[in-house]
C-alpha cells in the first residue's frame, strides 16, 4: 500500500500546515512496517559475522561536527571520525599536536556544524582517496584521508558566513567549492561596520574555489568570486558536456535581512547560478582580479611529525563578475531552491524549490544556446538572468511537497527527497515521468545513492536520512535518534530493507564500494619515519627533562608497560607534558594514556605515533596513570605513578625506565 499524498499544492500556507500535520499526528502514520517490508528484506541486508559490508557510507554528523562511517547494507557503525569537534575518546583537539587543526582566525574553535561529505573524484568518479566535509558556522572545509580515516587538513574560508553550499568537487578534485549561505559586508573594519538595513547596498556574497594539492592534501583558496547579496544553499559541478561549469542554488533573491521565513519567500522564482570556473581559473592565471583582505588559516596534518602545521594567509584573490562578462549567469528557478544536482550525463541540472509544486530540470545545452543568443530576461544586480523557458529541459509536475535533494542511478533515473510529504520519488530524467514513490519515516532531508552525484553511479541502494524518527525506535528521553533508511533500487520499485539510527544529525552522505577504499588502508606508522621532536623511538630514549616550569616526559608504550612508569621531582606549578610514543609495529594495537585529574582528555596513540597530553597538576600527592585501551592480557598492569611535590620541594627529577624488554 502506498502512502497517499496529503497535499498536492505547494503554497507557503499549505507547506506549513502539512509540516505540522505530518509531524504531530501519530494518526498520520500511513501504514505499518509490516506492510512495507517484504519477507526477504532481512537476507538482503544480512552481513554474516566475519564478512564485510559491500559499501562504506560516509554520513555527516550535522551538529556533532563529525563524520560517521557505516557499512552498507548492514547499517553497522564502523567509526566516527572527529573533524570539527574535539573528541575526548581519541584526544583529537585536546592533544598538543591536534589542537592546531582547530585553529582559525577567530582563535581555537572546537565545534562546528558539518553537513556535506563529498568524496574526491578522478575522471568524475569517486576514487576512495579523500572525503571532504564542510563546517558551516565558522566557515571551513576539511579533508579526511581515507588511508587513515583521520582529518588531514582544514582550511578556513574568509569573506563567508555559514559555509553551507560546500564542499562539492570538480571531476578531478581540482577544486572543491564553498558558497556562503549569508551575504555579509566585507573588507576593512570601516567597510564592515554598516547598518544591517543597508543589506542591498553594502552586503556581498562569495563562492570560493579551494584547491587541494594532489599529493599532500594541503588546501589553499585559488580564487573567490564576489556576487550580489543573496543566500547560497547548495551546489554541484558540471560533468561531461557541462564540465568546467559549477551550479549553485540561490535563495533570498528578495534580498531580505529580517523575517526571512516570509520576506525571502516572496518571489516566484529565485536562481540557479551558473559559474564558468574554467574561465575563472584562466583569469586567475592571467593575474586578473585583486587581492582583498581575508585572513584565514590552513591547517595540515603531517603523518611523519604526527603534528599539525598551520599556514596563515592574510588575503584572498577575488574576481568580480562585473569586470568579467560571461563569468556567471543566473537561471530563474522556482521557488527558494535547496538542492542543485547535476545528472550523470552532465546534460541536466535539477533545482529543488522547497516551496515549488514542480521540479524544474535545466538543460546545459539550452543554457549555452541562450548565452550565445543573449536570450536574457534582464539582469539582477548587474548579472544577466537567462530566460526560464529558454534554459528549461522541462518540469516534473506534481512530484510531491517540499523537494530537497536529488541523486541519480546509472539508468537515467533520479531520486528526489520530499521533506514535507516525507517520501522519495523516482522519476526519469529525460522523460520527466514519475515512476515510483515510497514513504520515509519521517521527513527525509538528504538521500544518497552510491556514486549518485558522480558520472558513474553504482546504484543498488538509495538511503534516506530522516529528520524525525518518532516511533521507530525505543524512546531515549526528549531526544530521539535520527535515522537512515536503506531501500533497494535494483528493481523498478523501491523496496524498504532496513532502518538504522545515526549519530548527530545526518545531512548529506556518500557511499562507495569498499574495494576502492580498503587497499589504501594504513595499518601502522613506521617508527623509523617518526619525526616528532619529542618521540622516544625506543625504551632507551625514555627520559624526563625539565625546562624551567615545563617538565617533558619522553614516554614509550608497548605491551604491557610504560617507560618511565615512576616519575618524581614534579612540583606544584609545573606544566607536565606526557609525550607518549607507541612503539608497537602491528595493526590495531593502540595504547591509551590517562592521568588522574587531567582536565582535557585521554590520548589514544596509534602504533608508531607520538602524542602529547599537557597536564597541570592541581595538588600535591602521588597520581596514577594508566593505559585506557585493553591491549593485552596484562593491560590492567599497564600503569604507573607520578609524584607531585610542593612548589618549594627539593625532590630531584627522576624517572624509572627499567623495562622487562631491556632485561633489567
Ligand atoms: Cu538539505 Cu544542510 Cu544539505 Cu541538511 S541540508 S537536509
Ligand atoms: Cu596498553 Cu592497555
Amino acid at each position: 500500500m502506498k502512502r497517499p499524498l496529503l497535499f498536492t499544492t505547494g503554497t507557503l500556507a499549505f507547506v506549513g500546515l502539512a509540516f505540522v500535520l505530518v509531524n504531530s499526528l501519530p494518526g498520520c502514520r500511513p501504514t505499518t512496517t509490516k506492510t512495507v517490508v517484504t519477507g526477504d528484506a532481512a537476507s538482503k541486508v544480512y552481513v554474516k559475522p566475519g564478512a564485510y559490508d559491500e559499501f562504506y557510507n560516509f554520513v555527516s554528523g550535522g551538529f556533532s561536527g563529525q563524520l560517521a562511517v557505516y557499512g552498507l547494507p548492514s547499517g553497522r557503525l564502523l567509526r566516527e571520525v572527529p573533524v570539527f569537534s574535539q573528541d575526548p575518546e581519541t584526544g583529537y583537539g585536546y592533544s598538543e599536536e591536534t589542537k592546531g587543526m582547530l585553529m582559525t582566525s577567530h582563535g581555537f574553535i572546537p565545534w562546528d556544524d558539518s553537513h556535506h561529505p563529498e568524496l574526491s573524484q578522478t575522471n568524475g568518479v569517486p576514487d576512495g582517496k579523500w572525503c571532504f566535509i564542510n563546517g558551516n558556522n565558522t566557515p571551513r572545509i576539511a579533508l579526511i584521508d581515507l588511508g587513515t580515516f583521520r582529518t588531514h587538513s582544514i582550511i578556513e574560508i574568509p569573506n563567508s558566513a555559514g559555509n553551507h553550499s560546500s564542499p562539492f568537487t570538480t571531476g578531478n578534485s581540482e577544486y572543491v567549492v564553498a558558497g556562503t549561505r549569508f551575504s555579509i559586508p566585507m573588507g576593512s573594519d570601516a567597510e564592515r561596520d554598516v547598518a544591517i538595513g543597508s543589506y542591498k547596498e553594502t552586503f556581498k556574497g562569495t563562492v570560493s574555489f579551494i584547491h587541494p594539492e594532489p599529493e599532500s592534501g594541503k588546501m589553499s583558496i585559488a580564487f573567490q568570486i564576489v556576487t550580489p547579496a543573496i543566500d547560497f544553499d547548495l551546489s554541484h559541478a558540471g560533468k561531461g558536456p557541462s564540465e568546467g561549469w559549477f551550479f549553485f542554488s540561490c535563495y533570498n533573491t528578495e534580498q531580505a535581512h529580517d523575517l526571512l521565513e516570509v520576506n525571502a519567500s516572496q518571489r516566484d522564482k529565485d536562481f540557479i547560478m551558473a559559474v564558468n570556473w574554467k574561465m575563472a581559473e584562466q583569469l586567475a592565471k592571467e593575474g586578473k582580479g585583486k587581492r582583498v583582505p581575508g585572513k584565514h588559516y590552513s591547517n595540515w596534518w603531517n603523518d611523519h611529525t604526527h603534528s599539525s602545521e598551520t599556514t596563515v594567509y592574510e588575503d584572498v584573490l577575488q574576481l568580480d563578475p562585473k569586470d568579467h562578462p560571461g563569468l556567471i549567469y543566473f537561471m530563474p528557478c522556482p521557488k527558494s531552491p535547496h538542492g542543485c544536482d547535476v545528472d550523470p550525463t552532465g546534460k541536466y541540472i535539477v533545482g529543488s524549490g522547497k516551496l515549488a509544486a514542480l521540479i524544474p530540470v535545466f538543460s546545459f545545452d539550452k543554457m549555452q544556446k541562450a548565452i550565445a543568443a543573449k536570450d536574457v530576461e534582464g539582469d539582477f544586480a548587474g548579472i544577466p538572468v537567462l530566460k526560464y523557458e529558454s534554459v528549461l529541459h522541462g518540469e516534473v509536475k506534481k512530484p510531491g511537497l517540499g523537494p530537497l535533494h536529488t541523486e541519480f542511478d546509472a539508468n537515467g533515473n533520479a531520486y528526489t527527497s520530499f521533506f514535507v510529504s516525507s517520501e522519495i520519488v523516482k522519476w526519469n530524467v529525460e522523460k520527466l515521468e514519475i515512476l515510483d514513490r515510497v514513504p520515509t519515516y519521517y521527513s527525509i532531508g538528504h538521500l544518497c545513492v552510491p556514486g549518485g552525484d558522480s558520472k558513474q553511479p553504482w546504484g543498488k541502494y538509495v538511503i534516506a536520512y530522516n529528520k524525525i524518527t518518532k516511533d521507530r525506535y525505543l524512546p531515549t528521553g526528549p531526544e530521539l535518534s535520527q535515522s537512515a533508511q536503506l531501500f533497494s533500487i535494483d528493481g523498478d520499485k523501491m523496496e524498504l530493507l532496513l532502518d538504522f539510527p545515526t549519530t548527530g544529525e545526518p545531512h548529506y552522505a556518500q557511499a562507495i564500494p569498499a574495494d576502492l577504499v580498503k587497499p589504501r588502508e594504513v595499518k601502522f606508522f613506521k617508527i623509523d619515519e617518526n619525526q616528532h621532536p619529542y618521540a622516544a623511538k625506543g625504551e632507551k630514549d625514555a627520559r624526563v627533562e625539565r625546562k624551567g616550569k615545563e617538565v617533558h616526559i619522553y614516554m614509550t608504550s608497548i605491551r604491557s608497560h610504560f617507560a618511565p612508569d615512576n616519575i618524581e621531582g614534579v612540583k606544584l606549578g609545573d606544566e607536565v607534558y606526557f609525550h607518549v610514543t607507541n612503539l608497537e609495529q602491528d595493526w590495531d594495537v593502540p595504547h591509551g594514556f590517562a592521568v588522574k585529574g587531567a582536565q582535557n582528555a585521554e590520548l589514544l596513540i596509534m602504533p608508531g605515533e607520538t602524542q602529547t597530553l599537557k597536564w597541570v597538576p592541581q595538588s600535591v600527592g602521588v597520581k596514577p596513570f594508566y593505559c585506557t585501551d585493553f591491549c593485552s592480557a596484562l593491560h590492567q598492569e599497564m600503569q604507573g605513578y607520578i609524584r607531585v611535590s610542593p612548589a618549594n620541594s627539593n625532590v630531584p627529577l627522576s624517572a624509572n625506565t627499567k623495562s622487562p624488554d631491556a632485561g633489567i
